[in-house]
């Protein structure tokens, strides 16, 4: 059914659905399945359960289910009308209920010939012209043609952000290191504590840096404090206020908040309220990482999102490489009840990539009522976490093979490697493949003791196997592979969440805290009565007491 939006909403409960009861009833028979049994009966298993498209090779056929277990899955996500709100996000319905929005990342890579209405207007010409204006201020920056106040080329760049004007930048920066202008020293600013500043300007000269302030709404509190602190440090060496227009630039929604801070609107950089934050750094939010790595890069980038994206929408469910990524989420987070997901890339370049996730995911699906308000009797999001692997083989991979508890790992890899010490790469990939197959397959005591291994250690040694893995194969890690790569998770989100019939693109858990917080600042420096919870008014005390005396 529609809502007064025009949106499609879920109207029946997600767990009185009829795939739904089928799947719960089916996983009760197979649970008990071990993937050594399953590969011992289908030799062709690692083959068939593969699937490959945009460049990204997905196998999953190291996971807990069957042939069968997918087809019930794909049911579920048709009977959750999942090919409906595909087409309505890439058509600019407002799926985004509660805060009426339409979701439209995938506008930002659209082809210039494509029409996308939002209210009737045609946003991709918009979308066009600020990726140009973007391109012109990078190249002028880039070739030196934009300089500082005092007429040193610009050198430094500082982006200022947080959250979804941060993550997204920082995690595509690391990943794309080599190709990034080794002229151009790019910073994140993102944490109110001061040392993320301090440290960031350190060793940087003013006259050669230039702040990107990046804020969607140009009312979050950190970043304005940042702004403001790093426009000080700026003033102070080079003391002349019109400095600011040389060494501050904006990405934002908020013209007029913009203007406010003294930044020339014309030195602004717009994106749009259908952007979500999370979604948001291949808008005007990665100015930055355009500075750094050029514009073709960016684009380039911009079709890897692209291909993820017309594979997602025209390809049938059940070999659709994000919806099959979602469901296998599904499967676990609702019928094994596992708690967590591990997101283990072999690329120290992605090493920001599961903290970028962890917004993608925790925020986008961390939510407890559907899209019409009523609570959900189910899980939802998972807790996603990880690092890059061969480091977390030596530190927590024991307990993913000898735990008591479940965690349905990622891996993620590339063939070729961009390091010159080619030769290591063997080596990473051959730890990534052996992960993945000692999790699946483990060590039983017969294995043990044929090994020699003496009795009383055996029940120490036996890795039981049956823990469960996708593994992600890519070919290279281009500017093209990273927007693939994240396409692919972000309308992995997408599926789970049309599944579990939430809204994944508000946000109003973040909310509650930001109030307190702005009620509890002028506190801490006043000696007034408090009229918190004994626990907080005790830490507020305690704070006020030793902040006088430091
Ligand atoms: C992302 C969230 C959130 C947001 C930050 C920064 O989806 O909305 O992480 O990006 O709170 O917000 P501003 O860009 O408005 O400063």
């Amino acid at each position: 059914m529609r809502s007064e939006h025009g949106t499609v909403v879920t109207e029946q409960r997600l767990t009185e659905r009829s795939s739904w009861k089928q799947l719960m009833r089916h996983f009760h028979e197979v649970r008990g399945l071990e993937l050594r049994q399953l590969f011992a009966q289908d030799p062709d298993r690692g083959r068939r359960m593969a699937l490959e498209a945009a460049g990204v090779y997905l196998d999953y056929s190291k996971n807990r289910l069957t042939d069968e277990t997918v087809q019930l899955l794909v049911a579920l996500a048709r009977e959750c009308r999942l090919e409906e709100r595909i087409e309505a996000m890439f058509r600019g319905e407002k799926i985004n209920v509660s805060e009426r929005r339409a979701v439209l990342h995938v506008a930002l890579r659209a082809p210039r010939d494509q029409v996308i209405l939002v209210d009737g207007e045609n946003v991709v010409p918009e979308v066009h012209r600020v990726l140009d204006r973007m391109g012109d201020f990078a190249l002028r920056v880039r070739t030196g043609e934009w300089r500082g106040h005092t007429g040193l080329r610009i050198r430094n760049v500082v982006n200022i952000g947080i959250g979804g004007s941060d993550l997204g930048p920082v995690m595509a920066y690391e990943a794309l290191t080599p190709y990034v202008d080794p002229g151009i020293t790019l910073r994140f600013v993102s944490n109110v504590d001061g040392a993320d500043l301090t440290e960031a300007t350190r060793d940087l000269e003013p006259a050669e840096t230039l702040f990107v302030v990046c804020s969607k709404s140009w009312h979050t509190q950190e970043t304005l404090t940042n702004a403001t602190s790093a426009r000080e440090w700026l003033l102070r060496r080079l003391g002349d206020r019109s400095a600011v227009a040389r060494h501050f630039v904006a990405v934002s929604t908020n013209a007029e908040g913009v203007r406010e801070f003294g930044i020339d609107t014309a030195n602004m950089f717009e994106f749009w309220d259908w952007v979500g934050g999370r979604y948001s750094y291949d808008s005007a939010i990665g100015l930055s990482l355009m500075i750094a790595i050029g514009p073709e890069r960016f684009r380039e980038m911009l079709d890897g999102f692209r291909e993820m994206d017309e594979h997602f929408r025209s390809t049938p469910l059940e070999r659709n490489l994000p919806v099959l990524l979602g469901l296998i989420g599904v499967w676990y987070a609702n019928a094994f009840g596992a708690e967590t997901v591990a997101v283990l890339p072999y690329s120290r370049y992605l090493r920001q990539f599961p903290a970028y996730l962890q917004q993608l995911e925790m925020e986008s699906n961390g939510k407890h009522v559907t899209l019409r308000g009523q609570p959900v009797d189910y899980q939802t999001a998972p807790i996603l976490w990880g690092q890059p692997g061969v480091n977390g083989q030596h530190s927590f991979y024991q307990l993913f093979h000898q735990g008591t508890r479940l965690v349905p790992c990622e891996f993620i890899g590339f063939c070729r490697p961009l390091s010159p010490l080619t030769h290591h790469h063997d080596l990473l990939m051959a730890n990534m493949f052996a992960q993945a197959e000692a999790l699946a397959f483990g060590r039983s005591a017969e294995e043990l003791r044929a090994a020699g291994s003496p009795e009383w250690q055996i029940p120490h040694r036996v890795c039981e196997g049956n823990r469960p893995s996708t593994t992600v194969l890519l070919d290279k890690l281009t500017p093209r592979a990273l927007g693939r790569l994240v396409a692919l998770y972000e309308h992995r989100v997408f599926t789970e969440g049309t599944i579990w019939g939430i809204d994944s693109f508000d946000q109003w858990g973040v909310e509650l805290g930001k109030i307190l917080a702005d009620r509890i600042l002028p506190e801490l420096g006043a000696d007034g009565a408090l009229g918190h919870d004994s626990s907080t008014n005790e830490l507020i005390r305690r704070y006020r007491r030793l902040r006088s005396t430091a």
